[in-house]
């Protein structure tokens, strides 16, 4: 008999040795932890600034308030806000209580919206009034909370933040359950819920800044730049709980506009900076960026996307004094998979244009796209993740979560990526369908759905083309039905009126086949290259 030998798992590790954390608590109750130590410090700016303790009380108070207005263990609440302090209050208060928050960009259409609120099962939404008209074209049989004075029919926040927070309820939080709900589409298909429990979060947050020397060292007089939108899970994660965490002032901007957000950088002083590589292309190359003094920024991280070398040596040349890395995340991750050990208590070396190593308390590995074999060093393929840190699963999809999350519990990204001799990540493709603009997803299979669904389209496939300022951007193929006379304005205006900003298609190019496999599935590569060739 021949014994197969086990196959080799080459397993990459972080350099930094494991620590314990304190993953048994609620999410709040970690992020609050130490607290009482600098009740007085500022931990919220926002126009008016809120201190440890005020931040705290009023999360408390809009979890009395979201209580009694029926909100229980388990049910979702719908986030529709930019960066402001009762996002902060909501979430945690949401928290507080066993109930969980579902973040959504304002700037979606409707039928983006209730995509989410629908699938999410959401109970009510918090928002803007700005932003309430989108709302009143479904039978409204939910609660809108708004944040500034409340059109007709909507409540005003402070039914929340005026309650009593002794009448928190007392409420048993397992450590598994839900507390965010990003919708993310992961490798393939629609948004999906991505469940990220209050054991996944803190393992996320304490991978990157607990320990005696954290990967990103946060001091407590750090203020941390939060201009990157808090729905998405790399500001709610690395941005605010990390500094809620370690006692670091946030300061939340809620929109991007460089002339003012430079403006805020020199008043505040902000001295962490989480930004996206068009953000860093703009303070790189902006010319009113000498106008402003940034020489309180020590830290600048960048993520969500590729950053290209020379980039990163632009920016280094405006911000001198600054340590620059990058950090790779995935929603479905928790979100960190990777992060520059140049951002440690102890810094260690990195080499341009890595996303770091590998987070502590984890496990990475490379395996080869097609046959799932585990690869060596140096060796490009699909970066795999397991550990306490990664989501519980798609929410109602047991099937997708099957797809990436497999039985020995390793989640499958979908990015290509090596880890080298120094255990420095590279990412230097991606398998999966995913389009990234300015690090916002566009899930190309919505696209689809949607192009198909135009009387006089019979096929269409969307897929990224590489974009100097946005990094990608989606382009359709289409076949028109028989005898139709579509224009390319005709398919793009017709998307535009149905999606947010940044998932319009910027061309349209007809052809007479979509190219598919034998089982159906669009051949994105071959389109990818047709598009390449093109230009
Ligand atoms: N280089 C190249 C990168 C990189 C990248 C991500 O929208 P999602 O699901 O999630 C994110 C999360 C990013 C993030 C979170 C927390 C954090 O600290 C951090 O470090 C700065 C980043 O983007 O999209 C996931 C996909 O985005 C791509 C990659 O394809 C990934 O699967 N991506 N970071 N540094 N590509």
């Amino acid at each position: 008999i021949v014994l197969q030998s086990p196959e080799k798992v080459h397993v990459f590790k972080s350099k930094l040795p494991p620590i314990p954390i304190s993953n048994h608590l609620p999410l709040h109750t970690y992020c609050f932890e130490n607290f009482s130590n600098y009740p007085n410090r500022t931990c919220l700016l926002a126009g008016k600034s809120y201190t440890f303790a005020e931040t705290h009380l009023t999360c408390r108070k809009v979890a009395a308030g979201l209580s009694n207005l029926g909100i229980k263990r388990g049910d979702v609440v719908m986030v529709l806000l930019q960066n402001c302090a009762e996002f902060v209050f909501t979430f945690i208060g949401a928290s507080m209580i066993g109930a969980v928050t579902t973040t959504a960009n304002p700037f979606y259409t409707t039928k983006e919206i209730f995509n989410q609120f629908d699938a999410s099962k959401s109970k009510l939404i918090i928002t803007q009034s700005q932003y309430v008209d989108k709302l009143r074209d479904r039978k409204i049989d939910f609660a809108v909370i708004t944040i500034d004075d409340p059109p007709e029919g909507c409540l005003h926040f402070s039914v929340l933040s005026d309650a009593n927070e002794d009448e928190i309820p007392v409420v048993e939080i397992d450590p598994n359950d839900a507390v965010a709900l990003p919708f993310s589409s992961g490798t393939t298909g629609l948004p999906k819920g991505v469940i990220l429990t209050h054991k996944s979060l803190i393992t996320s947050v304490a991978q990157q800044i607990d320990g005696e020397n954290p990967n990103l060292y946060l001091k407590s007089d750090d203020v941390v730049l939060c201009v990157l939108p808090l729905f998405h899970i790399y500001s709610l994660n690395s941005v605010l709980l990390c500094s809620l965490r370690a006692g670091a002032a946030v300061l939340l901007v809620q929109k991007f506009e460089i002339g003012s957000l430079l403006e805020l950088i020199q008043r505040h002083r902000v001295s962490v900076a989480a930004v996206v590589p068009p953000l860093v292309l703009a303070l790189a190359r902006n010319p009113i960026v000498d106008k402003f003094d940034l020489s309180s920024i020590r830290v600048v991280l960048s993520g969500a996307a590729p950053l290209g070398k020379e980039l990163e040596a632009a920016l280094l040349s405006r911000v001198p004094q600054a340590v620059f890395g990058q950090g790779y995340g995935m929603t479905e991750a928790g979100p960190v998979l990777s992060m520059s050990p140049s951002f440690a208590k102890q810094p260690l070396p990195t080499k341009s244009g890595s996303c770091g190593n590998v987070v502590r308390n984890a496990e990475l590995k490379v395996v080869d796209p097609e046959t799932g074999r585990s690869l060596p060093r140096n060796k490009p393929g699909e970066i795999c993740i397991r550990g306490l840190q990664i989501m519980k699963g798609y929410l109602n999809d047991a099937e997708a979560t099957a797809r990436t999350i497999d039985v020995d519990g390793w989640l499958h990204t979908g990015d290509i990526g090596i880890v080298d001799d120094d255990e420095d990540v590279f990412i230097v493709d991606r398998v999966k369908e995913l389009i990234k603009f300015k690090g916002f997803q566009v899930p190309p299979a919505e696209l689809e759905a949607l192009l198909i669904s135009h009387p006089s389209i019979e096929d269409a496939a969307v897929v990224p083309q590489k974009d100097e300022a946005a990094g990608e951007v989606p382009v359709a193929f289409v076949v028109p039905s028989n005898g139709f006379a579509l224009t390319e304005e005709d398919v793009k205006e017709f998307i535009a009126k149905q999606v947010v900003f940044y998932k319009r298609l910027h061309q349209v190019h007809f052809v007479h086949v979509i190219p598919k496999s034998p089982a159906g599935k669009i051949l994105r590569k071959d389109l990818r290259a047709k598009l390449a060739a093109a230009y």
